[in-house]
């Protein structure tokens, strides 16, 4: 009983929402466009160089209200205050929620235990500069003497999908003299692959590891130091070609790597929200420190931005509602992230951990369960390609899939035709979502009646459009912060803790109980289930190594 009174979902603004639900579910686009011809100029938000037009939604004027509304009632203003202030709203970890300290100005002060960890993010970001200048100019030298020449981020999930992501979408403005591997899967061909063609004698390893004890990382970083040993058989060239990006001084050392050659940062940065702490090290080893700083004030303004900007001109708060519009009354279950730039081509699946692993939860922070549906999921791929292929369930399947369509006007390798011809199928793609292709329009075209169904368009399905001007490592930061807070907007309105992640914890300690089944030379006694040990069985009996 108390969990139902207590539920957002029994809320006035809520139910207030699923009426309204009811009167405008049927209402088409087409008729919304054609009642106001001034409709996608005026559903539009111009931001920090964002722009967002949000007009190609089943939304109406009143439903924006009520949408605000909600976010006014579940206090949203009082949750982004106390993020900002570094209050412990990581309740289940106890932990503050400062990734926006990260790229807060050296003037900040933002207070957490009596310190102000302004002034160590940029003692930190000051080392990280120092050192990639180093490795850039040549000055640091491998253990014979040699300059660096690749650069190998060993590290998984948070400490890992940013700095690809980042890597992949700033490519652009890095060093093309160094090359950049990532190794994040325990399996071992990720590291096979990504060191066959290296020289141990020119390769620098970042581990990055928040605890740095992560299976996977903490794995393959001990295959990385046999490898290189292979070629140096003497244990001080660690120190040449091992730097360790982590929260943990004393497992660092007991890796063998000098605490002077790690980065350090600290237990209020999520993985999931580490990119832009010293796990950016390979980011800032790829596009230097002016690139980083320049990225990390993208990153502030977007935060100043979702902190004072008035909800109903506020870029994150405003994608979070319209994703709970869909999510929670219209029951959509996934949202598609199409970036129009190839460089962005890690985007989705970086947006998958942060949405995912942020919002993926069944309980309020009180404990309780929640009788409505928590984060969507998140997927997508660039465009043009995925119109080759899943466009088609986007455009004519059964189910109501939210897109997120990202285009720069300036392209960063500007090639004949190319852009316009990318543009264009932006732009025509969210004009065939949303307005489609009625029967009478498919018939007009002299198509056989027989075939008007399979060629006719329903249209209506919802969109956003972010455009910007071009990417930068400020608008990168600033799309990243977007999501950030549009994440943070849908966690708020849910009542659940988005900075936790009790299931990656579990899959952390579960494949640690098999291991010594797997590798123990007389037959374990299993006590699993009987497929658990069957499958066991069947591993031990077959493996030839
Ligand atoms: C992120 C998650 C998770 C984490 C990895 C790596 O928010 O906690 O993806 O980043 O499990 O953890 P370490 O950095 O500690 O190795």
């Amino acid at each position: 009983m108390e969990t139902k009174l207590k539920s957002v979902a029994n809320s006035t603004a809520w139910t207030n929402l699923q009426a309204h639900y009811e009167k405008v579910k049927g209402l088409q686009m087409r008729d919304l466009f054609a009642q106001d011809g001034e409709r996608g100029e005026k559903m539009v938000l111009d931001a920090v160089g964002i722009y967002l037009d949000y007009s190609k939604h089943v939304v109406t004027d009143e439903t924006l209200n009520l949408l605000l509304q909600l976010a006014k009632d579940c206090g949203l203003k009082k949750h982004i205050d106390a993020m900002f202030a570094g209050e412990k709203i990581n309740i289940t970890e106890k932990r503050a929620v400062l990734h926006t300290a990260l790229r807060a100005p050296q003037t900040a002060s933002i207070m957490v235990d009596g310190e102000n960890v302004v002034t160590a993010v940029h003692a930190v970001l000051d080392k990280m500069s120092d050192f990639c200048e180093r490795v850039r100019s040549g000055e640091w030298k491998g253990f014979s003497g040699k300059r660096i020449r690749n650069i190998v981020n060993v590290g998984i999930g948070g400490s890992d999908l940013g700095p690809v992501m980042a890597y992949e979408a700033l490519r652009s403005y890095s060093d093309r003299n160094l090359n950049f591997r990532f190794v994040s899967n325990v399996d071992g061909t990720d590291f096979a692959e990504a060191t066959r063609d290296l020289d141990a004698a020119e390769t620098l390893f970042v581990i990055s590891s928040k605890t740095f004890i992560t299976l996977e990382t903490m794995t393959n970083a001990h295959s990385a130091r046999d490898w290189l040993l292979k070629t140096f058989s003497d244990e001080k060239a660690i120190a040449r070609h091992f730097v360790a990006v982590s929260t943990n001084a004393e497992e660092v050392t007991k890796f063998g790597i000098d605490t002077a050659n790690m980065f350090e940062f600290w237990d209020w940065v999520g993985g999931r929200y580490s990119m832009e702490s010293a796990i950016g090290l390979s980011t800032m080893l790829a596009v230097g420190p002016d690139n980083f700083r320049e990225m990390l004030n993208g990153f502030h303004e977007m935060d100043e931005h979702f902190r004072q900007a008035p909800f109903e001109k506020n870029l994150p708060v405003l994608m979070g509602l319209l994703t709970i519009w869909y999510n929670n009354f219209f029951q959509a279950q996934t949202v598609a992230v199409l970036p129009y730039e190839q460089y962005l081509k890690r985007f989705p699946a970086y947006l998958q951990q942060l949405t995912m692993e942020s919002n993926g939860k069944h309980v309020t922070l009180d404990g309780a369960v929640v009788d409505y549906s928590t984060g969507p999921i998140f997927w997508g791929e660039p465009g043009t390609n995925g119109q080759h292929s899943f466009y088609q369930l986007i455009h004519q399947g059964t189910k109501l899939i939210p897109c997120d369509f990202i285009a720069f006007v300036e392209a960063l390798n500007p090639l004949g035709r190319h852009h316009d011809l990318l543009m264009a199928n932006v732009f025509a793609q969210t004009e065939a979502l949303a307005f489609g292709k009625t029967a009478e329009q498919v018939k007009a075209e002299g198509t056989a009646d027989w075939l008007v169904p399979h060629r006719t368009f329903e249209g209506n399905r919802p969109s956003n459009t972010l455009l910007l001007e071009k990417l930068t490592p400020s608008a990168l930061g600033k799309l990243v912060a977007l999501y950030e807070h549009s994440v943070f907007t849908q966690g708020a309105i849910w009542n659940i803790d988005s900075f936790d992640q009790w299931g990656v914890e579990l899959g952390k300690v579960l494949a640690q109980r098999i291991v010594p089944e797997l590798e123990s030379k007389s037959e374990p006694d299993l006590k699993h289930d009987s497929s658990t040990n069957a499958l066991i069985r069947r591993y031990r009996k077959l493996k030839t190594h």
